[in-house]
């Protein structure tokens, strides 16, 4: 782990190089499948999202700027960047990490997540907060395509999409939902 054991904030990932970066991914790999070996967990979700984390977290300013995660059952890598690396071995356990984004586990989770569908309106409505108060920082909601069949995320969709807020939606489409994505939306 010698990327990962250097790493004890999201700052820490933007100083790395594109080299330093493919290193970090290894580790973070390496730590998801020993860690969901020991306690379950959502295995492949994860492994599938290692490097856009990297990304987000290399050009994000967390926990200033804000990551909102839909479902957020792939968050073990934002994890392990934000400063639980040291408690990653209790996830899912009782009085452990939680297998998703936790308001009350860390600054960098600005919204706990569980159901789908809901990141690109709870991320709108972060956008509108920050332009109430004057406020001057990015937002990035997180989607799966399999997410992205829900009614909510068209709702948010509809609504981001006349109200001009800067804030950025990002499609993880992997062609993947629980299972195969089904119905006439995908
Ligand atoms: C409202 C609601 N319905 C169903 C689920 C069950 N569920 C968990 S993950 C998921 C979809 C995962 O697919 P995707 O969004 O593409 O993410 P990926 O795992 O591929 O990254 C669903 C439907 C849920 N969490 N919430």
């Amino acid at each position: 782990m010698k990327y990962l054991s250097k790493i004890n904030s999201s700052s820490d990932v933007r100083e790395l190089s594109l080299e330093q970066l493919e290193g970090l991914a290894d580790d973070v790999r390496q730590e998801i499948i020993s860690a969901v070996a020991d306690t379950g967990g959502h295995l492949a979700t994860n492994l599938g999202a290692v490097e856009m984390t990297l990304g987000l977290h290399h050009v994000f300013d967390l926990p200033t700027d804000k990551l909102v995660w839909d479902v957020s059952h792939q968050v073990y890598a934002h994890k392990l960047l934000t400063g639980r690396r040291e408690q990653f071995h209790t996830l899912r356990q009782y009085g452990g990490l939680a297998g998703f984004t936790k308001r009350a586990e860390s600054d960098c989770d600005p919204y706990g997540a569980g159901h789908a569908s809901t990141a690109i309106s709870a991320a709108l409505g972060i956008a509108a907060a920050r332009d109430l108060a004057g406020r001057d920082f990015k937002v990035v909601a997180i989607i799966g395509d399999g997410s992205l069949t829900g009614g909510l995320a068209f709702e948010g969709l509809n609504n981001a999409g006349t109200s001009k807020k800067d804030l950025l939606v990002i499609l993880n489409d992997n062609t993947w939902s629980i299972s195969k994505n089904v119905g006439a939306m995908s």
